[in-house]
């Protein structure tokens, strides 16, 4: 394996380690669980922070139950003070105080790389995060964030803060970069396009732009498993570009492989190659 060149806090030969601060998902499709299987799967060690539990199965979100943020900077500051975490991955929050909370931990550790997936809706279209939750985010946590990854709906929510008018993705991103955030990936599932077009922004507008064969199914987490899959490639040492493309890469690969557990969505294998055939002997 490649040794990473750009990222201080990995050790040779062992996993890097990446702190999620996400929300619990029983159906397994998406938040902490999707994180989880995601993470390991790319060959990091995984350390949770949960932030909210929710209700759900694979056909929607009934109720959602936000920790206390004092609980939630209580299970951070353990294992920050215990272990060196080569990134950070932040997913559904469940309150403003878990921004503040959460803002202020990543604000003592500034040289690890934030990946930041904006959790507003899921893909089904339950609401996620408050417009309050929104502002937070917006003050709190872009402007320390190293990557975030917005769905075009999302982009549109983040990118438009105070302006009534109907800006582009570019001008979006642009928005998003002058908080503070270093690069922006906006994602095109949502779009109705033939094939599905993914585009990172960074300082100087566009930096690559990615078209996918879209595939026929409805998925719960993709979100989470690409924001997972960059996150394990930052903290592998890729630079960002090059993590991009791994994380696409791989989430394409789960989102083909996934499988209909329930009634509801598919559901990403996020272990697509333990379960290849030239893997069985
Ligand atoms: O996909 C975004 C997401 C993140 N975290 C949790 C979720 C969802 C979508 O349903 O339930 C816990």
């Amino acid at each position: 394996m490649d040794l990473p060149s750009r990222n201080p806090f990995i050790m040779p030969d062992t996993p890097p380690v990446v702190l999620t601060f996400s929300a619990s998902d029983p159906s397994g499709g998406a938040g902490l669980q999707a994180d989880l299987l995601t993470l390991s799967s790319m060959g990091c060690y995984p350390l949770s922070v949960v932030t909210a539990i929710t209700v759900q199965d694979t056909v929607g979100v009934e109720d959602i139950f936000a920790l206390d943020a004092e609980l939630v900077a209580a299970q951070a500051r353990a294992v920050l003070e215990d272990m060196p975490v080569a990134a950070f991955k932040i997913g559904m929050l469940g309150s403003v105080e878990n921004i503040a909370a959460i803002a202020e931990i990543v604000a003592d550790y500034p040289d690890v790389p934030l990946i930041l997936d904006p959790v507003l809706s899921s893909g089904r279209g339950d609401e996620l995060a408050s417009e309050e939750m929104l502002d937070a985010m917006l003050d709190m946590l872009v402007p320390q964030t190293t990557i975030i990854t917005p769905n075009s709906l999302e982009a549109r929510r983040l990118g438009q803060y105070d302006s009534d008018e109907d800006l582009d993705f570019a001008d979006c991103a642009r928005r998003l970069v002058d908080l503070g955030c270093e690069y922006v990936l906006v994602t095109g599932t949502h779009e109705n396009t033939p094939q599905v077009v993914n585009t990172l922004y960074g300082q100087h507008g566009v930096l690559r732009s990615d078209t996918w064969q879209r595939l026929p199914g409805s998925y719960h987490g993709s979100g989470c498993t690409l924001a997972s899959a960059l996150a394990a490639s930052i903290a592998h040492g890729l630079s960002v570009a090059d993590a991009v493309r791994e994380a696409q890469e791989y989430t394409w690969q789960a989102l083909q492989a996934g499988f209909r557990p329930g009634m509801g969505q598919y559901i990403p294998d996020r272990l697509f190659w333990a379960r290849e055939e030239d893997h069985e002997d």
